[in-house]
């Protein structure tokens, strides 16, 4: 059998004005207003329920009992005032008696809903809720786990750190750049083959912009190396790591977006000289004082001449053997490519001209190289993607 409870929605007690005050009419008045408190108080179930029950009736301001004294006590004839006065305190004691058990109430139904704690008197279970509420504040706090470097972001920051030894200072700028930033003003001539070389992922509905104007995702960071050589007169020495995107699917060795490290040196009399051991300087720092250095000829569009660098393996030490097996990281050679270099094409010093930078007067150096290779290069990682999938199992091995 099912039992249905229906609770029968009763008008809420007002208090009434009295049309006499003969002890007949406040008897009944009076009962009836101690049968709604009752109905009212047995009502009552939870903390938020018993305050408003006791401010419906104690409220200073339009509680129950503040109406009863100016309808009923404040409207009295001086003859009836004492006798009304009487069973205004009487009805004030009752009300406080009420609330209060209203309560008690709640607090044991509190404790008996939630418990293992033993049921009993009031006294009983106001220690025990107390007991259950206090706090040993000299407990050990919760460990909340966190997080740890990324291995990109440690290797970045790892030699940002050695050239900021030396002296450099660095710089950020904008992932979306304009057509200048990333190509024009870096010796990229509008319509360059040597565009074509960096897969450059476009942003959408430029192409009523002129063409230096027009964005997209920045290829490399050297577009800040123009921006600060914009703000900044020579001499300066800068390094830049940041994000950078090119539209390569991802394999073991490529990604969309992977983060590059640029350098900057400009000053009057920069040489070849001051690269080569800076840069040897650098992989002695991030790799062990035991590596190697070697340049050999390349291009780069905004160096003249350009290099390519690369230190002895220092897997297997620039044997290209590994015991009697071959060393995968220098692919046998005893050495491995770490960074593009080159002295400053003077072609890229003429738009920064009007700002000191008069290739006449002053050369530099920089170089690039990819963060997140030379962090698969320090930890020993084989894959790229592992770097981008956010695997904890795998992160949590460089915390
Ligand atoms: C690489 C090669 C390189 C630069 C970046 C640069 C910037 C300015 C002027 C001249 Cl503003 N050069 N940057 C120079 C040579 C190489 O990066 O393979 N990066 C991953």
């Amino acid at each position: 059998m099912t039992t249905i409870n229906i609770e029968i929605n009763t008008v809420a007690y007002s208090v009434p004005k009295l049309k006499d005050y003969s002890p007949a009419t406040l008897d009944k008045a009076v009962d009836d207003l101690l049968s709604a408190l009752e109905k009212e108080s047995a009502a009552v179930r939870s903390d938020a329920e018993w305050k408003s029950f006791r401010d419906r009736w104690m409220a200073r301001k339009n509680g129950v009992l503040t109406q009863i004294s100016v309808l009923w006590l404040g409207r009295a004839p001086s003859g009836a005032k004492a006798d009304v006065g009487k069973r205004f305190n009487k009805l004030k004691q009752e009300v406080q008696n009420w609330v209060e058990g209203a309560w008690a109430d709640v607090e044991r139904r509190l404790v008996e809903q939630s418990t293992p704690i033993a049921s009993g008197t009031l006294d009983e279970i106001r220690v025990a809720v107390l007991e259950r509420e206090s706090l040993d504040i000299t407990l050990p706090g919760i460990q909340r786990p966190i997080g740890a470097e990324h291995p990109v972001i440690r290797a970045s920051n790892e030699m940002v750190a050695v050239f900021r030894n030396l002296g450099y200072s660095v710089q950020e700028g904008p992932e979306i750049e304009t057509d200048y930033y990333n190509f024009e003003s870096l010796n990229f001539p509008p319509n360059h083959p040597a565009r074509d070389t960096q897969d450059t992922l476009f942003i959408a509905n430029q192409r009523a912009r002129p063409l230096r104007e027009q964005l997209l995702l920045r290829t490399h960071t050297s577009p800040v190396q123009i921006r600060t050589m914009e703000k900044m007169k020579p001499p300066i020495r800068i390094v830049i790591p940041g994000r950078v995107y090119r539209n390569d699917p991802p394999d073991a060795s490529h990604s969309p977006m992977f983060h590059q490290i640029e350098g900057l040196a400009v000053d009057t009399n920069i040489t070849f000289g001051d690269l080569k051991g800076t840069l040897d300087h650098a992989m002695k720092a991030f790799f062990g004082s035991s590596v190697k250095t070697s340049f050999r000829p390349s291009f780069f569009p905004f160096t003249e001449p350009s290099a390519e660098m690369l230190v002895s393996c220092f897997v297997c030490g620039g044997s290209g053997k590994r015991g009697s097996e071959v060393c995968r990281p220098c692919k046998q050679t005893g050495w491995i490519e770490i960074l593009g270099c080159g002295m400053v094409d003077p072609n890229v010093f003429e738009f920064v001209k009007q700002n000191g930078y008069d290739p006449s007067k002053v050369s530099g150096f920089a170089f690039g190289m990819g963060a997140d290779r030379i962090a698969l290069l320090k930890y020993g990682v084989d894959d790229l993607q592992l770097f981008f999938q956010n695997d904890v199992r795998f992160l949590r091995q460089f915390a």
